[in-house]
């Protein structure tokens, strides 16, 4: 990616809404085609979340969602680095317990997005100083699609975070049609509802609903 690319992304990356996180064991339709009506409806950007692949599967797939987000939205590899960088991904997302976001940044070089997660303010504050590109902060309430992720932190934490730092906050964990709009009044950026999209009939619908929500909230 060129730097006037990066830098289109980089400042998209201010703009986002609702955040699509790929889960092929919840999806109805396959992640395929999540992706492509998310996009379809107007997500602006994807993380392809996949921990049970093989990496050849993982690449084929890789590139498919590279071409359908291409021009539309970002494009984020989940934890795989080299399979962000195998087909040029605009970045990764990592958590905690992943490769340090230090030695990923001279993995991927200055022209890609990494998002890290965190759970508290010093993670937040830690994470901004190593450079990282934007924050996902979670769960925000309980979540049974993470089996590992903990209780839920509450809306409230997203408002502590965002007086701390400058990054854009991404909120994430058990957020659904009854719960989000606590979510951005409490200042997150965008959120990720996974099981609220992808375990529906209507991908396209949930997608819209989410993004018009959003917006409506933001205006109020
Ligand atoms: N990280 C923190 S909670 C979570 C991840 C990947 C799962 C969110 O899934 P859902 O279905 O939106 O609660
Ligand atoms: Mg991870």
């Amino acid at each position: 990616m060129n730097q006037k690319n990066f830098n289109r992304i980089k400042s998209l990356l201010k703009e986002i809404d609702f955040y699509l996180v790929t889960d092929s064991g919840l999806s109805k339709k396959g992640t395929l085609s999540d992706v492509r009506e998310a996009v379809e409806s107007g997500c602006r950007i994807v993380q392809y979340r996949e921990k049970a692949r093989s990496t050849k599967a993982m690449v084929e797939e890789a590139s498919e969602i590279k071409r359908i987000c291409s021009g539309r939205a970002i494009f984020l590899v989940n934890d795989r680095i080299d399979v962000a960088l195998a087909v040029d991904a605009d970045g990764i997302h990592i958590g905690q317990d992943d490769m340090p976001i230090e030695m990923a940044r001279r993995l991927l070089g200055e022209n890609k997005i990494i998002g890290l997660s965190v759970h508290n303010r010093e993670e937040a504050i830690r994470a901004e100083k190593a450079g990282a590109d934007y924050i996902g902060l979670g769960p925000i309430f309980d979540t049974a699609t993470k089996k590992d992720a903990g209780e839920g932190i509450g809306p409230l934490k997203i408002r502590e975070l965002k007086a701390a730092i400058q990054l854009p906050v991404v909120a994430i964990g058990g957020i659904n049609k009854e719960n989000c709009q606590s979510v951005i009044q409490n200042g997150a950026d965008s959120l990720v509802a996974i099981s609220a999209v992808v375990c529906s009939d209507d991908v396209r619908k949930e997608t819209r609903y989410f993004i018009d929500m959003i917006r409506k909230t933001r205006r109020e």
